[in-house]
C-alpha cells in the first residue's frame, strides 16, 4: 500500500504576507505509517512552488505547484491511497481540486481528506464524488486504519490519543532546507534565519466562540516535556534550527508542563514565539522572565476584546482585562516585543464597544496589533449561528455577520482603519522597529505591484 500525503496550495488576500509552514500534521501521520512498515511520500505543494502564484479571483492569490506539475507528481509515484490535508476553510476548493486531478490519473486511487475544515463538514465534503473517506479529529491513528485495510465506511474517527507514544514528525520527508531558505514562518517578526515549526501541546480546554480548536481536538494535551526537548535538540544538529515557531494553540495553559519545556530551552540559544497568540491568563512576570530567559523575544496577546461583557459571555475566553497593562509593561521593561489581538465586529457590539478595543490596544502600550473581524469557521460554535457557503470568502478581513448598526461597509472600514492607523503609527513611534517588523511584508507587496502578476 503505497500512500502520498498531499498539502494542497494555498489561496489567500493578494495583500496578505506568504507564508510557508512545514505540514506538521501530515509529517506526524508519514511517521506512523512509516513506523509500520508502509511506504509513503509527501508532497507540499506550498514549498515546492512558492514563486508560482496565480490569480484566484481579482482580490485573492493561489501560490503553489500548478495542476501539471501535481499530476506529475502523481503519476510517477503510483500511490494507492492518497491523503489530502484541508485545514482551513477558506483553501477548500484547493483540497477538492487535488481529489480531482488524483481520480483523472486513476480511478483507482482511494483518496481521503482530513483536518479542521472537513471534520466540520462531513456531508459537504462526502458530497464531491473525487473524495472517497474523510478522516474527524486526529489523523494519525485513523489513516492507519486506513491503510491497513481495517477502517470500514466513509467517515473515519478515532479518540484523541495519548501524545507520549506519538512518534517524531517524518521531516526527513520533506525539503527542510527550501522551508529554512524561504523563510516565511508564522511570525513576521522572525529575527532569525533558520525557524521551523514545533508543536509542544495540541488541543484546547477552553471553547472561544471563534476557534475551532475545541470541537476538532479536544481539551488539551501534552507532548511529555522531555521528549519535546529531544525534538528541540534533534532540529538544532540536523537542521541547525535558530528559531522554534511554536504552533500551538494553547501553548501557555498548564504551568507545569510550560515551565519545564522554558528551563529545558534555557541555554540553549534558540529564539522562539507562539504568534498564534498566547493566553493571558497563563502569563505573570514570573513566567515572562522564563520565557526571556528561553529565548522568547515576542508574545501576541490574545486580548480579543475590551469590553468585559463580550469577552466573557460573547467570545468566552477567560482572561482578566486589568492583567494586560501591566503584563505588556514589563514585557517592554524585559526586552519582549508585544503584539495584540483583537476580534471585533459582533452583533452584540455597539460601535463604542468596536471603537473601546483600537483605544485599549493603545492604551495599554502595545507596539503592534491585528484587528480582525469576526469570521464564522466552520468547526466554531459560532458557525452554527452564522453557517456560511462560501468558504473562499471567510476570512477575517471580510464581513460575514451583519452588524446591527453597520453596513458591511462601514464595518469593514472602521476595522481596517484600526489596522492601519495602530501599526503605521509604530513608523512614527519606532522606524527602526516597524521596518524590522515589516520589511519582510513591503517586500512581498513591492512583487505584488511591480513584480510577478
Ligand atoms: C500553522 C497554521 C496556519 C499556517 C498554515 C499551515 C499550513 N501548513 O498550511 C498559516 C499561518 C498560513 C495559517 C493561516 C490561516 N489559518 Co491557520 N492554523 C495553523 C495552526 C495554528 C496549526 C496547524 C498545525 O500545524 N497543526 C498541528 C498539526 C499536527 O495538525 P494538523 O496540521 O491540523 O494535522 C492533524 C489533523 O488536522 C489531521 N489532518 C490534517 N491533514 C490531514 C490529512 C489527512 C489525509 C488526514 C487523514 C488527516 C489530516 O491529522 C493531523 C495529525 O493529527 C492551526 C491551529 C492548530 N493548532 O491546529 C490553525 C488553523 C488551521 N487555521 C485556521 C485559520 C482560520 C487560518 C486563517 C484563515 C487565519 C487568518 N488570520 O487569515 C489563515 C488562512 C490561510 C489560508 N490562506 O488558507 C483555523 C481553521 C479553521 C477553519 N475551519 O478554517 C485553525 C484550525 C485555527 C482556528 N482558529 O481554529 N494557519
Ligand atoms: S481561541 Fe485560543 S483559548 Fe480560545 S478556544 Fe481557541 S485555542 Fe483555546
Amino acid at each position: 500500500m503505497k500512500v502520498l500525503l498531499i498539502n494542497p496550495p494555498l489561496t489567500q488576500s493578494r495583500k496578505s504576507q506568504k507564508r510557508c509552514l512545514v505540514p506538521l500534521g501530515l509529517a506526524y501521520i508519514a511517521a506512523v505509517l512509516e513506523n509500520n512498515g508502509f511506504p509513503v511520500k509527501i508532497l507540499d505543494c506550498v514549498v515546492e512552488g512558492y514563486d508560482v502564484e496565480e490569480k484566484f479571483d481579482e482580490k485573492r492569490i493561489t501560490y503553489g505547484l500548478t495542476d501539471a506539475q501535481i499530476r506529475v507528481r502523481i503519476e510517477q509515484y503510483e500511490p494507492d491511497i492518497v491523503g489530502v490535508s484541508c485545514l482551513m476553510s477558506m483553501g477548500s476548493h484547493n483540497a477538492h481540486r487535488m481529489c480531482k486531478i488524483v481520480k483523472e490519473v486513476n480511478p483507482n486511487i482511494e483518496t481521503v481528506m482530513g483536518g479542521p475544515h472537513p471534520a466540520a463538514m462531513v456531508d459537504e465534503t462526502l458530497h464531491d464524488a473525487n473524495v472517497d473517506r474523510v478522516v474527524v479529529g486526529e489523523g494519525e491513528i485513523s489513516m492507519l486504519e486506513i491503510v491497513s485495510g481495517r477502517a470500514t465506511g466513509k467517515v473515519i474517527s478515532s479518540p484523541p490519543m495519548n501524545l507520549e507514544n506519538l512518534p517524531m514528525p517524518a521531516r526527513h520527508l520533506l525539503p527542510m532546507e527550501k522551508y529554512l531558505k524561504i523563510n516565511m514562518p508564522t511570525s513576521t517578526y522572525a529575527p532569525s534565519n533558520r525557524v521551523t515549526q514545533i508543536e509542544t501541546s495540541r488541543g484546547c480546554s477552553f471553547n472561544c466562540c471563534f476557534c475551532a480548536t475545541k470541537n476538532f481536538w479536544g481539551k488539551w494535551r501534552e507532548h511529555p516535556p522531555g521528549k519535546v526537548l529531544d525534538e528541540v535538540r534533534f532540529l538544532i544538529n540536523r537542521y541547525q534550527v535558530k528559531e522554534l515557531d511554536i504552533i500551538d494553540p494553547n501553548f501557555a495553559f498548564n504551568r507545569e508542563h510550560l515551565v519545564e519545556i522554558l528551563n529545558g530551552l534555557v541555554g540553549l540559544g534558540l529564539k522562539w514565539a507562539n504568534p498564534g497568540g498566547i493566553w493571558v491568563g497563563g502569563l505573570d512576570e514570573e513566567i515572562l522572565d522564563l520565557m526571556r530567559q528561553s529565548g522568547c523575544y515576542q508574545l501576541s496577546l490574545a486580548v480579543e476584546s475590551a469590553t468585559p461583557s463580550i469577552l466573557h459571555q460573547v467570545i468566552r475566553k477567560p482572561i482578566k482585562l486589568e492583567k494586560v497593562k501591566p503584563l505588556v509593561k514589563y514585557c517592554h521593561k524585559i526586552g519582549i516585543d508585544t503584539h495584540a489581538f483583537f476580534v471585533t465586529g459582533f452583533p452584540e457590539e455597539s460601535i463604542e464597544d468596536i471603537k473601546r478595543n483600537y483605544e485599549f490596544a493603545k492604551g495599554c502600550g502595545f507596539r503592534s496589533a491585528t484587528f480582525n473581524v469576526i469570521t464564522p469557521l466552520p468547526g466554531s460554535d459560532i458557525y452554527k449561528k452564522y453557517p456560511q457557503t462560501d468558504y473562499a470568502g471567510v476570512e477575517p478581513r471580510n464581513v460575514n455577520i451583519h452588524h446591527s448598526e453597520l453596513s458591511d461597509q462601514e464595518l469593514e472600514r472602521l476595522v481596517s482603519g484600526f489596522n492601519k492607523r495602530f501599526n503605521r503609527s509604530l513608523l512614527w513611534r519606532n522606524p527602526r522597529r516597524f521596518f524590522s517588523k515589516y520589511g519582510g511584508n513591503l517586500v512581498r507587496r513591492r512583487k505584488v505591484f511591480f513584480g510577478r502578476q
